[in-house]
């Protein structure tokens, strides 16, 4: 949709060179894993007083939420209120304890697909772990058994499939921070590429 025929407040929450889509478009590199909830694990490991393994079940006994956030991909795509489901990320780190050298987060997907980040991007009040959209369950191809969502920064940091948390002392750039684009992707700012 053409940006200068929205309506101002919409228009408004378009970041520079997007343009507003209202499907869902899947953006994934290489093939979709196919994981059963019963089979997911997150792996909390680094930089922590003790590494843990969540399981689903550990997930769901989570106080569960959802956040209606925005949503830009590099390719010049955004999409407008979407709703998410799951468990917020402080919920998560409270189960462990994050030593005080540990400045960076990498988040691990099944596959390999790997994005950094430094840990207050992780560590703030929009982020959350995500297993259903709109009223519906996350499709495998939008990152099913849980997604990583992180509003503020390019979608290619919201990790779809999440199989790990690592906490690092030193940042390290993660699959498509190593192939050109940004460590920071602030979309407002459109720190795309480097
Ligand atoms: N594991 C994994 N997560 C990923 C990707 C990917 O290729 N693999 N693509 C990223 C990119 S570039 C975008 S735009 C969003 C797209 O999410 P969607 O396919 O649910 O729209 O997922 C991000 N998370
Ligand atoms: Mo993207």
């Amino acid at each position: 949709m053409k940006n200068k025929t929205l309506p101002a407040e919409v228009a408004r929450r378009i970041p520079p060179g997007q343009f507003l889509t209202q499907k869902f478009p899947v953006l994934t590199y290489g093939s979709t894993p196919k994981i059963k909830t019963e089979d997911w694990r997150l792996q909390i490991f680094g930089a922590v007083a003790s590494e843990v393994t969540l399981t689903w079940d550990d997930l769901m006994s989570l106080p569960q939420i959802e956040l209606k956030t925005d949503f830009h991909c590099v390719t010049t795509w955004s999409q407008l209120d979407n709703v998410w489901k799951g468990v917020h990320i402080r919920e998560v780190l409270k189960q462990i304890k994050i030593l005080p050298e540990a400045c960076y987060v990498m988040a691990h997907a099944y596959g390999g697909y790997t994005t950094n980040m430094p840990l207050e991007v992780l560590d703030d009040d929009d982020v959350l772990l995500a297993y259903g959209h709109n009223g519906e369950c996350l499709t495998p191809e939008h990152g099913f058994p849980m997604r990583l969502v992180i509003p503020k920064k390019y979608a290619w940091k919201s990790a779809k499939w999440l199989s790990g948390l690592e906490f690092m002392q030193q940042d390290r750039p993660g699959f498509w921070e190593r192939n050109g684009y940004s460590m920071s992707a602030d979309p407002w700012r459109e720190e795309r590429y480097w």
